[in-house]
């Protein structure tokens, strides 16, 4: 992203949301390391990991993720119960104070349905997180084989994602 770019960014978001206590707010809600796990053409799920910090002095509420790219977004978190991996969507989710939460294969992911277009490596899309409070946070989230975490380390840790309805 170019530094006029950004401006226009900053610009814009202040003309929508010019509310003081969400900006001040989303300064201090760090999001980084938004990828993708570049997938097979034919599939119209797919995983989307991010870091999530909350800089404040009080919990925040994640309660929504939207993208231009896909049709839907929901939180969840994948569980191994008796052997079985499943998952379940989440409502929402609370982060303490200070407290860093890793979105990762096998744990806290997004799904992401039916993308508007295909997503190949190298690809980059925004993704939108919204709070309990009001604040709106952008996320860039790159198409990748690997995560950005462990960006020198490429292994064979593909990421099969098997959806249990
Ligand atoms: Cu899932």
């Amino acid at each position: 992203m170019t530094r006029f770019c950004s401006l226009g960014v900053f610009l814009f978001g202040l003309l929508l949301n010019g509310h003081l206590g969400a900006d001040s707010l989303k300064t201090q809600i760090a999001v980084s390391h938004g990828w993708s796990p570049a997938a097979p053409p034919n599939m119209s799920m797919h995983a989307g990991y991010f870091v999530l910090h909350n800089q404040t002095s009080r919990a925040v509420e994640l309660l929504s993720v939207s993208s231009p790219a896909y049709e839907s977004i929901e939180i969840h978190e994948s569980q191994i119960i008796d052997g079985i991996a499943g998952m379940s969507q989440l409502p929402s989710l609370s982060i303490e104070p200070d407290q860093k939460v890793v979105f990762k294969s096998g744990g806290l992911h997004l799904m992401m349905r039916n993308p508007g277009s295909k997503k190949r490596v190298g690809d980059s899309f925004a993704v939108q997180l919204q709070f309990s409070d009001g604040a709106l946070v952008d996320l860039e989230m790159k198409v990748s084989k690997y995560s950005p975490l462990q960006a020198d380390a490429p292994k064979s840790d593909m990421h099969h994602h098997h959806h249990k309805m």
